[in-house]
């Protein structure tokens, strides 16, 4: 029994290094790869670890010697091999090291892409999201949340509309500015199937951590139905609620900002909605993507992202607000 006993030092360590261990894997972790990149950053993670462990357990070891095992003074000999020795010549030989393998992985870092491409823009606080058919067609326009082929080198395009952003997915690679005025680029080659999150890396503004989106890998044949389905027009809306809803969507002029792909609505300052039903999440990761979260959306827009630019909708009735809510959420 331990009970009322304080917990032993091993299980604290073991509770310890198991929430570590544990924050290392997930959605979000440069240390649970799942792209080409990100296992190279991965291993240079460790190897600098491992390296800093020796390095710490060494120096200690030495500190232990001079004043605990032979306090004695060393000779002037011995004592200039250790400076020379340890102060001079390991530290630059071992950096020297490391550098040459740093500087070694990052042409793979800089390789471009071979397929798709894909242009990513950072607005206030959401992302464009924008693929370019290899054939030079229209571009397949979308938002908050990335599709990817697994497998494949997809080249990302990256601006932003007004401020520095930054655009990080920890799973897939390192991260890259997004700066106005001025094209950046990086390529991602996802080498598994899975749901991880992207987040801005770059504070850019009072809902800045409010700014993430979802990522998703697909098999690349999974993918091009998505990609093929995602460049369609919108569903017709699927019953009378639905209508309903979409009469209230024109009528208050959510089309000036929104664009939904086979209607009249053609804005181009928001998030495209043609298929926002479709998509994990609602508002660049802010809420979950369900008819509630729609309704709160728009009820409490500037609430729930502080500075937003999207005005808030507080004043619809209940009823019109519902319908919309409805629509938006079956636009699949
Ligand atoms: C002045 C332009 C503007 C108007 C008008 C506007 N919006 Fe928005 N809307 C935005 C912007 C900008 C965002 C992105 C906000 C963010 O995530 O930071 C947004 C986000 C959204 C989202 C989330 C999209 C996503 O990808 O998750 C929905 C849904 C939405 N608006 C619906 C509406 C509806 C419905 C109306 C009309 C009742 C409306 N908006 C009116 C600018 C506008
Ligand atoms: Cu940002």
């Amino acid at each position: 029994m331990t009970e009322g006993r304080p917990p032993r030092c091993s299980s604290m360590a073991a509770v310890g290094a198991t929430a570590i261990l544990a924050g290392c894997a997930g959605q979000q972790s440069a240390l649970d790869p799942a792209g080409r990149e990100a296992l190279v950053l991965a291993d240079l993670f460790w190897v600098l670890l491992c390296g800093a462990i020796v390095l710490w357990l060494l120096v200690n070891a030495l500190f232990l010697y001079v004043t605990r095992i032979n306090p004695r003074p060393l000779s002037r000999r011995l004592a200039e091999t250790l400076i020379i020795g340890g102060g001079v010549v390991f530290p630059t030989v071992l950096l020297g090291i490391l550098l040459g393998y740093a500087l070694s992985i990052m042409p793979e870092q800089r390789a471009a892409g071979t397929g798709l491409t894909v242009r990513i823009t950072g607005e206030q606080w959401w992302w464009r999201i924008e693929y370019l058919p290899e054939d030079g067609g229209a571009p397949v326009v979308s938002a908050n949340e990335l599709r990817l082929p697994k497998g494949q080198r997809t080249e990302i395009e990256l601006a932003a509309a007004r401020v520095i952003h930054s655009f990080w997915i920890p799973n897939l690679a390192g991260k890259m500015d997004m700066i106005p005025g001025r094209a950046t680029r990086m390529a991602l080659e996802p080498t598994r199937t899975g749901t991880f999150r992207g987040q801005c890396a770059e504070f850019c503004g009072m809902s800045h951590a409010l700014m993430a989106f979802q990522v998703v890998v697909q098999e690349p044949a999974d993918f091009a139905v998505w990609l093929a389905r995602e460049g369609g027009p919108a569903v017709r809306p699927a019953d009378d609620r639905a209508a309903r809803g979409q009469d209230v969507f024109m009528a208050e002029g959510c089309a000036a900002c929104h664009a939904i792909r086979g209607t009249p609505a053609k804005g181009t300052v928001g998030p495209d909605l043609t298929h926002v039903g479709g998509r994990a999440t609602l508002a660049a990761g802010t809420l979950p993507n369900t008819e509630q979260a729609f309704a709160e959306w728009l009820a409490e827009t500037d609430q729930i992202k502080p500075g937003v630019t999207m005005p808030t909708y507080h004043h619809l009735d209940p009823t019109a607000l519902a319908d919309l809510a409805h629509y938006l959420n079956g636009l699949h």
